[in-house]
């Protein structure tokens, strides 16, 4: 059974045990391990997820944690998309009405071959690969997310970026008829990100087309979302409709809102407070119905991705480029 039927199962199906039951199969079938027997379990209390053993090179290119991933139902309905509102749950009831197919990305700016690709062709030859990655938001909480998706770079390099592109932005749809919240000014719309060129070209940085196995739903940012787990949440732009290769630093939503709390790079890093709130620690989404949320855990430079990511901010301070 390949990885991707391994997690086939219909949403209909999606109960706390169906969600564990497919976490099992996951991380079996990512092993490569044999199945193991299910022990017997009462309902009210099912074992902890397997401990399965990453490969040492699966551990240096942190494309995957053996932490237990945060539930699907979690994932899905605890979101920031405030094109569909403000609150949490507000993304996964108001986005339904979002439509994410045709969708096509236009790609302009310093490049060799810029156009306006449908998804398909955007992605086209690429196998979409599973990630498992940890999610720090600014807020202090924090998921473990198995994403489906490609590597931004190589998307990135089929139109050839000149030497001038040193930044990469990005844009997300913003339709008022298919957004609700576009219609409030919470931010400036449409909702704005941007990378260094060399962030952009990192193996870490994914464009996630699916999560458990499954496509995005809307409130993820369907059909197509980044993915920069080192730096915090807001990042991660949702329902990209535009790349543009640029020469400076392109004015991103949060930091053009509140300059003084969102910088561009917004690193994951513990020792530099949010002005209004401390980021040394953070409260992971813990996965059960009765507790939202687990106990405060350590909140860890680059969000654990040092090794990969450290080298490209040798000699920048941290705490002014923040
Ligand atoms: N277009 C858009 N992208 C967005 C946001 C948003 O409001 N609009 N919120 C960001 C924030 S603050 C976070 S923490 C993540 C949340 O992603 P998730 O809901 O898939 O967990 O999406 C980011 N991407
Ligand atoms: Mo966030």
């Amino acid at each position: 059974m390949s990885l991707r039927d391994a997690l086939k199962i219909p949403s209909s199906q999606i109960t706390d045990e169906a969600v564990y039951r497919e976490r099992r199969q996951f991380l079996a079938a990512f092993a490569a391990v044999p199945a193991l027997a299910l022990p017997g379990c009462s309902e009210a209390e099912p074992p902890p997820p397997p401990k399965t053993a990453i490969t040492p090179a699966q551990a240096r290119s942190g494309f995957r944690t053996d932490e237990p991933l945060t539930r699907f139902e979690d994932i899905t309905t605890y979101n920031n998309f405030y094109e569909f509102g403000t609150g949490k749950a507000d993304p996964s009831k108001a986005a339904r009405t979002l439509r994410t197919r045709p969708w096509s990305v236009a790609v302009g700016g310093h490049c060799a071959k810029p156009g306006t690709v449908s998804l398909d062709d955007l992605i086209k030859g690429l196998t979409p690969e599973e990630r498992v990655y940890r999610l720090r938001c600014v807020e202090g909480w924090s998921m473990v997310i198995p994403w489906l998706g490609v590597p931004l770079a190589a998307v990135l390099k089929r139109f050839e970026p000149t030497s001038q592109a040193k930044f990469v932005a990005f844009t997300t749809l913003a339709d008022p008829k298919q957004m609700p919240g576009v219609a409030y000014r919470s931010i400036d719309w449409p909702y704005r990100e941007g990378l260094r060129i060399d962030e952009a070209m990192n193996p870490l940085s994914l464009l996630a087309t699916g999560i458990y196995g499954k496509p995005l739903l809307q409130q993820n940012g369907a059909p197509l979302r980044l993915v920069t787990p080192w730096k915090y949440g807001f990042k991660s732009i949702k329902s990209i409709v535009a790349i543009d290769f640029v020469e400076k630093m392109p004015e991103t939503a949060w930091h053009e809102l509140q300059p003084s709390e969102y910088g561009f790079f917004s690193n994951v890093n513990p020792n530099v407070d949010h002005p209004r709130w401390s980021q040394k620690t953070e409260r992971r989404i813990a996965g059960t119905t009765s507790k939202l949320f687990a106990e405060r855990i350590p909140t860890r430079l680059f969000n654990g991705y040092a090794d990969q990511v450290a080298g490209m901010y040798t000699g920048l301070d941290l705490k002014k480029w923040f």
